[in-house]
């Protein structure tokens, strides 16, 4: 981090009879011990999500390869209606999936809209890694799936099927409000509606670093549960609901997709951590972007951000209530944690 180029920046600003600006906020010159390994990743399914990479970060394994079988736990579960198999339909009954990845070096792959494959953070990893893009979405990425040896399978579950068919009986495009653990206090303003449900929505985005300090991160949905079909959200979109630059930290995020896409949130956290703050405070003043401009929307929908440096630093941050993060690292096994949020 350019802590200390700031500070003398700062310093010999003010030598030279220059007007002096506010100084950085943080010029510490003593970095933190570092912390590795690490994960961690968003909502309670976090837990056997990083049992999964921690078995690999162990035993000194990538970071790559950690977030990618992490997160293949809950793409796995049918009983997780909002990542992967058993996740809940578009409101045409098609269950599609969004999930990027970005590594040390950089690269990235997404899938967006992709139908009947279980695990698509892997296909999104099979992007960066084999062909010159970094994404894929709908048709073409199934077709690419498939060429890779992906198995076409039904993701629609009896469960997510009766949840729809609900659904379907009021096919309630009201304001999506979309909040984990409480009702929304007044109507989303119209601009600003999207279609959807409540509380149908829980996002698994995960952040890791290895025994060589490498950081990854990868993240993984269904998305909104009964969107418009074709709607990709946020998490496949890299610098929204991922970032990963190793020289500084990583972020992911969770909550109403279109709200964060507006912010490129997880890249202006890793853009504010760069700047010196820390992970937490790099979390809140991202999401202060959107509480400024739009205050209303702001009260009325969930979003929420988790970051971590370089030095091994974790920090969070959402809009309401209830947002929840595990982490693990050799000190810390595997703890469920409770972010800070504005309302
Ligand atoms: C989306 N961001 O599709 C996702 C949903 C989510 O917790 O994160 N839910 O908009």
């Amino acid at each position: 981090m350019t802590h200390r180029r700031d500070f003398i920046k700062w310093a010999t600003a003010g030598m030279l009879g220059m007007p002096l600006l506010r100084p950085p906020k943080y010029f510490s010159f003593s970095r933190r011990s570092s912390v590795k390994p690490l994960v961690v990743s968003t909502w309670d399914f976090g837990i056997q999500a990083n049992e999964a990479a921690w078995e690999i970060l162990k035993n000194g394994g990538r970071a790559l390869d950690a977030v990618e079988a992490g997160v293949r736990v809950p793409e796995a579960d049918p009983n997780i209606q909002t990542i992967g198999l058993g996740g809940l339909p578009d409101r045409d009954g098609h269950v599609t999936l969004d999930a990027c990845i970005m590594d040390e070096h950089g690269n990235a792959g997404a899938v967006a809209c992709l139908e009947h494959i279980v695990h698509a953070i892997s296909v999104a990893r099979k992007v960066m890694e084999k062909t010159p893009h970094v994404m894929l979405v709908g048709e073409g990425a199934l077709e690419f799936a498939l060429s890779q040896g992906f198995q076409k399978q039904n993701l629609l579950t009896p469960a997510s099927e009766k949840a729809w068919k609900e659904w379907l009986k009021t096919s309630d495009y009201h304001p999506v409000i979309n909040i984990e653990n409480q009702l929304a206090p007044h109507p989303v303003p119209d601009s600003t509606t999207l279609p959807g449900s409540r509380n149908n929505h829980d996002t698994i985005g995960m952040l890791a670093i290895d025994q060589h300090g490498n950081l990854s991160g990868a993240c993984t949905t269904s998305g909104l549960a009964f969107k418009m079909h074709g709607r990709v959200g946020d998490s496949p979109i890299i610098g929204a609901g991922l970032f990963v630059d190793n020289e500084i930290g990583a972020a992911t995020a969770t909550g109403v997709g279109e709200a964060n896409m507006r912010i490129c949130g997880t890249h202006t956290v890793v853009e504010l951590m760069r700047q010196g703050h820390e992970p937490e405070e790099a979390c809140y003043l991202a999401l202060e972007r959107l509480v400024k401009k739009q205050p209303n929307y702001a009260r009325t929908i969930q979003l929420a951000f988790l970051a971590v440096n370089k030095d091994g630093l974790v920090g969070a941050f959402a809009l309401q209530k209830g947002f929840r993060y595990a982490v693990y690292t050799p000190d810390t096994p595997n703890k469920l944690l409770e972010s800070k949020s504005f309302y």
